[in-house]
């Protein structure tokens, strides 16, 4: 399939860079190109009135563009829709603000009914204060849309589609409700226990999902000719001597974002409402970032896992990107005391450390039961305090 090249306005930390980059990769999707980062431009301040990013840097990127035959701008931030038309309009090229992006990442992972509903919400949700000023700015006037003509006429027509969608919507997420247990249990029909990998985005869940996925052997496809690509099936060695091996369903998810507006929270829940009905939750954490963004993180994906009633002994905290750490142990254990996790399994998928003892722990807790997992012991002691629902406002720039 062809590529899309997008260019990325990003800040100049790390963690928006990763963060920022993961997002454009997981938007990809069946129907459009796969997007290619070819560049990316940072900046201290994404608030400029004209175009969110400074001028100086606008203009770089028109200059950029031009060579690089690019066809998308991503930035990452809200954008009025005065600055993404000015910003098209520079460019030539189509922009995609933070919100839109989240949207589409969220659209291409919603697997349940609910889920789509919940997203398309979110979506309604997005556009709605955007109608006026979108007509405004097609129709070139500066004016109220269309005072008297109309331009107001048709303001007013599609404001009212999106109130009647948006409440025909609700009504649909309310029958879709019921019907999600029926779902699930269908699902769990097919036997196969479940593991999912939750954790903030670009914690390396993708990464890790790939490596697991590619050295065990796929089951029969052809039993699942409905897996997403964020889901597949392999068998994986369950008793060392005997060589058996056990089929499992792997499920790669969105993630938790950083900065979600409060709009997208219902949708951000929906999309991993199947993942976490699985049997084994490993919550990834990135042990390569700062201390204090590692424990807002855990503490705010804790938050959302009480807040969705998961069963907390299914969730096991794995440590990872090991690999760049220089005192591993040292690091390893103030991060581990830090966030009272005792023996976190510790992992790189980049140079395989601790990918063994990961899947024996995986095959132990899913087809041993009568090994006690204490001896898996990625057991979380305490649950961080209750505190504030973090995810909308663990704003990591602030
Ligand atoms: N150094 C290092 N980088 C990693 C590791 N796992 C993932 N990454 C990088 O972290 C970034 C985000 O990874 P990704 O799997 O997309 O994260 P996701 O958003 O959780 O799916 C990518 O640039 C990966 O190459 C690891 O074990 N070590
Ligand atoms: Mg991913």
């Amino acid at each position: 399939m062809n590529s899309s090249k997008v260019i990325l306005v990003t800040y100049p930390d790390n963690f928006s860079l990763q963060e920022a980059r993961s997002l454009v990769e997981s938007s990809s999707s069946s129907t459009s190109p796969q997007p290619q980062i070819v560049k990316v431009f940072t900046q201290k301040y994404l608030n400029h009135s004209r175009y969110g990013l400074g001028s100086g840097k606008a203009e770089e990127i028109k200059e950029f563009m031009k060579q690089s035959k690019a066809d998308q701008v991503v930035v990452d931030e809200h954008l009025t829709p005065k600055q993404i038309h000015n910003l098209e309009k520079l460019t030539e090229a189509k922009v995609i603000d933070r919100e839109r992006l989240i949207l589409n990442v969220f659209h291409e992972r919603a697997t349940t009914i609910e889920a789509k509903l919940q997203i398309e919400l979110a979506e309604v949700k997005y556009e709605m204060p955007r109608v006026r000023e979108n007509a405004k700015l097609t129709s070139g006037s500066t004016e109220r849309p269309g005072k008297g003509g109309m331009g107001e006429y048709t303001v007013d027509v599609k404001f009212r589609d999106l109130k009647r969608r948006m409440s025909f919507i609700k009504k649909k997420l309310a029958d879709a409700h019921t019907k999600r247990e029926l779902y699930r249990q269908q699902r769990l029909k097919t036997k196969m226990p479940i593991v999912s990998l939750i954790g903030y985005t670009s914690s390396g869940k993708t990464t890790l999902f790939n490596l697991l996925a590619s050295e065990n052997k796929e089951v029969s496809s052809s039993l699942f000719t409905t897996l997403s690509t964020t889901t597949r099936s392999f068998r994986i060695n369950n008793n060392e001597k005997e060589k058996r091996e056990s089929p499992l369903l792997l499920i790669d998810t969105v993630g938790f974002i950083s900065r979600l507006p409060h709009y997208m929270i219902d949708a951000f829940k929906s999309t991993l409402e199947e993942s976490l009905a699985a049997d084994l939750i490993l919550l990834l954490i990135d042990t390569s970032e700062k201390f204090e963004d590692i424990r807002i993180k855990y503490e705010s994906c804790w938050n959302v896992l009480d807040e969705l009633k998961v069963d907390k002994s299914k969730v096991f905290v794995i440590f990872t990107k090991c690999d760049g750490v220089i005192d591993l142990s040292e690091h390893i254990d103030k991060i581990a005391n830090d966030l009272r996790v005792s023996n976190p399994i510790t992992i790189s998928s980049k140079s395989g450390y601790g990918i063994h003892k990961l899947k024996t722990t995986i095959a132990h807790n899913l087809f041993s039961q009568s090994l006690s997992r204490e001896i898996n012991s990625t057991k979380v002691n305490t649950v961080p305090e209750e505190g504030a629902y973090i995810i909308a406002a663990a704003d990591i720039h602030s």
